[in-house]
């Protein structure tokens, strides 16, 4: 037998649905899409691989988590014009594109209304097991699409909703449970009248089929029979479209006329 390290899908045998609407986690508001196998494991190792070779600088520490933005940070809510690097871009983003919203004759891509039709930001974060992120919403910079690439290991995101008060229910309304090299895809009113966040625990626990939203997409409910995840650690790749970009060369420009 070949020493084939890897397992699973090889790129050129990712089958990807015919639409997200095949793949909607039904339970949920309008709407979330969840893929088990958006990429392979050798193109797993290689974007690990390329984050972990990445200079010290592009490194944000905070408190217990550390972070990656590409091509860099906002500035009020701005983008300055950049292109992603390649291994950001390729395969995810054309594969992103590549998948139509529904079956109707006339359906196109998740992207295809935002303004640069297409992600332009990538949020890359590593969470240790025990690391999580608080609940929260992401705000007015991005387009309402937010696509998540899982790498390493499994974790539950949470979903909550604010009480009538205006306070959060501390209790997730759902949870999502997100395998390594899966793709979630979040929109519309899940993007801007809940708030995501994922616990600060070493093991997700309860998982089953009537606790877990997307239970009937995973690539390997068995290994979570048990009811269990023992955390490890987990980087995923935040894809957006951020609304405002500035082109340094028209500032460029204006100075020079003035
Ligand atoms: O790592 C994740 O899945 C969540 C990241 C997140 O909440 C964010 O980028 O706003």
């Amino acid at each position: 037998m070949a020493n084939n390290k890897f397992m699973g899908p090889t790129p050129s045998l990712i089958k990807l649905p015919d639409a997200l609407d095949d793949i909607r986690l039904t339970g949920l508001p309008q709407a979330a899409y969840y893929i088990s196998d958006f990429i392979s494991q050798e193109e797993e190792q290689a974007i690990l691989d390329k984050i972990a070779s990445a200079p010290k600088p592009r490194w944000k520490q905070l408190s217990h988590r550390r972070l990656q933005t590409w091509p860099s940070d906002l500035v009020n809510n701005k983008l300055l014009d950049a292109p992603l690097p390649t291994w950001l871009n390729d395969p995810i983003i054309p594969r992103l594109k590549s998948i139509r919203l529904s079956h109707e004759p006339d359906s196109s891509d998740i992207f295809s209304d935002s303004p640069h039709q297409k992600p332009n930001h990538v949020l890359i974060n590593e969470y240790l097991p025990g690391i999580g992120i608080m609940p929260h919403k992401d705000g007015a910079a991005y387009y309402p699409v937010v696509c998540t690439v899982s790498l390493g290991a499994s974790l539950c995101l949470n979903i909550y909703k604010s009480k009538d008060d205006g306070a959060l229910d501390p209790n997730p309304a759902w949870r999502i449970l997100q395998e390594p090299r899966s793709l979630l895809v979040t929109t519309s009113a899940l993007y801007t009248d809940f708030l995501h966040g994922i616990e600060d625990i070493t093991e997700d626990v309860e998982l089953s089929k009537n606790t877990i939203a997307n239970w009937e997409l995973l690539r390997s409910p068995e290994e979570f029979a048990n009811g269990s995840n023992v955390r490890q650690t987990r980087t995923s790749l935040t894809y957006r479209d951020v609304m405002k970009v500035s082109k340094l060369g028209g500032k460029l420009g204006l100075l020079q006329k003035r």
